[in-house]
């Protein structure tokens, strides 16, 4: 894209805007500091039906994921961040990695426990974790989730993310009742071992193939645990662990107004956890959650700097870092729209039961092309002007399979 063309669209856009009152310059700023953690994960290919297939010049270690999310920094400045998952990325040298990280100007977000594999662990994870009805294994679960506090808080993290793939896969398997109150119990251990500065994020999700019941199916059985171990654990929402046509900006909503939302794991889905690209699907969706979050933070109900940001999603048809490039832009254009809603012409609407306005307002500021607002942004912190086309352009995928080679595979899923 030719930078005239950029300058003029932005100076189009800026003349619109300030005529429905809205300062060009602020909305730049406030894009520019939205900030989204990309997981360790991501960054090689994941598996489809057919088997895995790998995309080429994948990150053999961490200082190598680490490169590649530094990448992604550099040219979109959407992201400052990288979230390890443990086993998979246990430095081997945590003061090189530190120095890497500081040297590619990533922080270490959020860290991820993994008991829902086994890995060559002493007891199986076959009937559950933190829920097993045998307590050696729910020792062994508790020790593992402290052991991964140890490993975040020697690389300045601040939060443990505990997902579980904990529940029955038919009637009767196991005690329900029972399941939520060790796992309970093994979270209150862990929680126990949390630092001051830290805090718990606690996923849920409804269903998993071949499932009968999962112990943590949803927001509000994920916020009651959350309750019982203390105002530093909060809800985790993960936009593909919900129902078809689940009003997950309601849930957000009342999440903020509880001040128990932890963060998100943005990705899109068609049918269920599909970990498809942020905002591929389901845009208009992204941009209502974004609504409930700016005004949720606009009218104090919880802070933006208490929620945490990161994408989890699946890349298996799509070059990881050309698919996390598409997702940060999605993400931010969410944001962008959302901070262009007329919030004083909705509350008036509200007032007075104008339902037809209040979807007026609404569409004005989601159908705002805001592109411009968001590549000025990226282009005043440092960025590329077109960060797809620059990783096209200057062939960084065949640069890493000559670095790192063709058959390279990335920890992970
Ligand atoms: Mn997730």
């Amino acid at each position: 894209m030719p930078t005239n063309f950029h300058q003029k669209s932005l100076s189009l856009l800026s003349e619109q805007l300030s005529a429905r009152g809205l300062d060009t310059n602020f909305l730049i700023q406030k894009i520019a500091l939205f900030q989204i953690a990309v997981p360790s994960w991501a960054l090689g290919a994941g598996g489809t039906r057919f088997g895995r297939f790998l995309i080429g010049g994948e990150p053999r270690n961490l200082e190598e994921k680490l490169e590649d999310i530094g990448l992604l920094a550099r040219i979109t400045k959407r992201t400052d961040a990288v979230s390890l998952h443990i086993p998979w990325d246990i430095p081997q040298d945590i003061q090189l990695i530190k120095q890497k990280a500081a040297d590619l100007h990533i922080r270490f977000d959020a860290m991820n426990s993994n008991t829902f594999q086994d890995y060559g662990q002493p007891l199986t994870y076959k009937m559950g974790s933190l829920s097993n009805a045998d307590s050696d294994v729910r020792k062994q679960a508790v020790e593992h989730n402290l052991l991964v506090i140890e490993i975040g808080k020697e690389l300045g993290s601040k939060g443990l993310t505990v997902w579980l793939a904990d529940g029955s896969n038919f009637p009767g398997q196991a005690h329900i009742r029972k399941a939520l109150q060790w796992t309970t119990e093994s979270l209150q251990e862990i929680y126990a071992g949390l630092p001051a500065d830290w805090k718990l994020l606690l996923e849920y999700k409804p269903y998993e193939p071949n499932f009968y019941h999962t112990v943590i199916p949803d927001w509000g059985t994920s916020a009651l645990i959350c309750k019982q171990l203390g105002e530093r654990a909060k809800v985790l929402v993960d936009l593909g662990h919900h129902l078809p046509n689940t009003n997950i900006e309601q849930i957000v909503a009342t999440l903020m107004h509880q001040n128990m939302l932890a963060g998100f794991h943005f990705n899109d889905s068609k049918y269920g956890d599909d970990d498809l690209s942020t905002g591929s699907i389901k845009p208009y969706q992204l941009f209502l959650i974004f609504c409930e979050l700016t005004n949720g933070a606009e009218e104090k109900a919880q802070t933006w700097e208490s929620i945490s940001w990161m994408i989890d999603a699946s890349h298996t048809t799509k070059d990881p870092l050309e698919d996390l490039i598409q997702a940060l832009e999605s993400i931010s254009q969410a944001y962008a729209k959302s901070l262009l809603v007329d919030r004083n012409k909705l509350n008036q609407c509200q007032l007075e039961g104008d339902v037809v306005g209040a979807q007026e307002v609404l569409q004005d500021a989601f159908l705002t092309d805001v592109r411009p607002l968001v590549r000025e942004a990226r282009m005043q912190s440092g960025g590329e002007l077109d960060p797809l086309d620059y990783y096209r352009r200057e062939k960084i995928r065949e640069k890493r399979i000559h670095q790192r080679g063709k058959n390279t595979q990335a920890s992970g899923l």
